[in-house]
């Protein structure tokens, strides 16, 4: 048929950015010199090119603080500031004496390690100096480093930057890394330590490769069919994989944002009528009296918002406005802030008033219906426990015997009864939200990765419309380049400043 004139592959060749570089204010380093001119220095051997350093330990005073360089100036800039010849075997660590190499005056005595590229965390030759956290100590080995000639200091995310660019990590892993540097709670770290490894990545770049190989069939059969050295069969080999890849996308993108929850927190909000106890629960899991509690109903007004770790689970917990038909407008708009919050709520704290709770099963069911929206997860509690006297029987039959209920919990925040079970329930939930992060394949971080995942598939439904083959391989190159986006390996210029200036400088 002669329909693939010009149908080729495209590359997966990786993109390298160059320029863009803004030096920031020293003062930014924790230094309170600012760098001198760059002009080439008659004291070191620093090669030409760009070097970048920074404290790669954080800020403060602290014992020991690690000052890290990258660039083809790194191994100059080690013999200048160890006053050697040369440089100290490559990743062991060695003790020296540091100096400003303008001065001689000695500013430490410290650790240093060498680390030649490409056996580096950048790809490029890097150095290490272990030095006392003072903040003399440091703003004087900067400042060395600075009058140094071909350094300067790194930007936010730049070492990492560079060793996406040498492809030392792809995207995810970088994002990954990001997420390893903030995670606050156990589970956070196992699933951004997971996506640093590259499971992620691998699982994206596998997908990539099946859509490679089927536009490859597809271009050879355009180019060769009319030969009849490759058969008709071929496509339907191709829609096979389509099929299956579409397939393994739809799943991995129904896994109900459990990464993408787990690395934001989940969203949680107490709700339920005035007076309840809402802002005494909310105080009670985060220890500490965040929101005012009083007998007047009405009292809480604004969303009150405490970041909690339950169980190793990330939990941004919000206390809101009692329910009901307020007639003060500032307590009108607290209500509607707090309906607003349990529209956007990943899981749903319904407090009830024990003691006034309606005994009949379908009457209580109605009273948690008005409260939290329709498929929330949500967890009943029954608070003012201690006030029930008698009346626990009533209810716990209201609670086992109408139509089924949510996990529910008694619970006095004035007594602590009931506690453990409420934080119980509440692991659960938040076990069945965020799913294990080291159980099955891994799973989506990022909603980045999510529009791309979607763009990928729209492209393979559109694939599968196309009659004619050259429109439906085109279909197949702008799934994989969806791909290709997420891991970094085409088109991600655009993206790269927005993911790498999350990152902290000297990262
Ligand atoms: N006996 C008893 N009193 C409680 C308990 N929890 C809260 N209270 C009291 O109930 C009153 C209301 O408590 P809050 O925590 O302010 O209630 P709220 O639901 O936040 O109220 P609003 O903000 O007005 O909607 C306060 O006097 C609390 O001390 C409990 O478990 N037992
Ligand atoms: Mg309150």
């Amino acid at each position: 048929m002669g329909l693939g004139g010009g149908h080729k592959l495209m590359g997966w060749g990786r993109v390298f950015l160059g320029g863009g570089v803004v030096a920031l204010p020293y003062a930014f380093m924790g230094c309170c010199v600012p760098p001198p001119p760059l002009t080439r220095c008659t004291l070191c051997s620093v090669a030409p090119g760009d070097t970048i350093f920074a404290v790669s330990s954080g800020h403060g005073r602290c014992g020991v603080a690690v000052i890290r360089t990258s660039g083809p100036g790194s191994g100059g800039a080690l013999l200048s500031l160890t006053g050697s010849t040369e440089l100290p075997p490559p990743r062991l660590m060695t003790l020296r004496r540091i100096r400003d190499p303008h001065t001689a005056e000695l500013l430490d005595r410290g650790l240093v390690v060498w680390f030649p590229g490409p056996q580096s965390f950048t790809g490029e030759d890097c150095a290490e100096l272990h030095v006392h956290g003072g903040p003399a100590v440091l703003s004087g080995v900067l400042r060395a480093l600075g009058r140094l000639s071909g350094l300067r200091p790194a930007e936010p995310g730049e070492f990492t930057r560079r060793a996406f660019h040498r492809g030392k990590l792809d995207l995810t892993a970088a994002e990954g890394l990001r997420d390893l540097i903030h995670a606050e709670t156990e589970a956070q770290r196992q699933q951004a330590l997971r996506q640093m490894e590259g499971e992620l990545g691998r699982l994206y770049q596998r997908w990539g490769e099946t859509l490679t190989q089927a536009l490859a069939h597809i271009e050879a059969y355009i180019d060769f069919s009319e030969d009849d050295n490759v058969e008709e069969e071929v496509l339907s080999q191709v829609d096979e994989a389509v099929r299956a890849l579409e397939q393994e996308i739809a799943a991995h993108l129904q896994d109900g944002r459990r990464g993408e929850l787990l690395r934001s927190g989940v969203h949680a909000v107490i709700a339920g009528p005035p007076n309840v106890g809402k802002s005494s629960l909310l105080n009670m899991l985060c220890q500490r009296p965040a929101a005012i509690v009083s007998p007047i109903a009405g009292t809480t007004r604004d969303v009150v918002e405490v970041s909690l770790n339950v169980s190793g689970y990330p939990v941004v917990l919000s206390d809101t406005a009692g329910l009901r038909d307020a007639t003060d407008p500032i307590e009108q708009e607290g209500v509607s802030r707090a309906r607003d919050r349990l529209q956007h709520a990943d899981l749903v704290l319904a407090v009830l008033d024990a003691t006034t709770v309606p005994t009949d099963p379908a009457e209580l069911g109605a009273a948690l219906g008005s409260l939290v929206p329709p498929s929330t997860p949500c967890i009943l509690v029954l608070n003012k426990a201690d006030l029930l006297g008698g009346h626990k029987g009533a209810l716990c039959d209201a609670c086992t015997h109408g139509p089924p209920l949510p996990p529910t919990t008694l619970l006095s925040c004035k007594t602590g009864e009931g506690t453990d079970s409420l934080l119980q329930l509440l692991g659960q939930q938040l076990a069945q939200l965020c799913g294990d992060p080291l159980a099955g394949s891994p799973t989506l971080t990022q909603s980045r990765h999510s529009t791309q995942l979607h763009g990928c598939m729209a492209a393979l439904v559109l694939y599968r419309q196309q009659q004619d083959v050259g429109m439906a391989a085109e279909q197949l190159r702008l799934a994989r380049r969806h791909l290709g986006r997420i891991t970094g390996h085409v088109g991600a210029e655009d993206i790269l400043d927005v993911i790498f200036r999350d990152f902290c400088i000297g990262k």
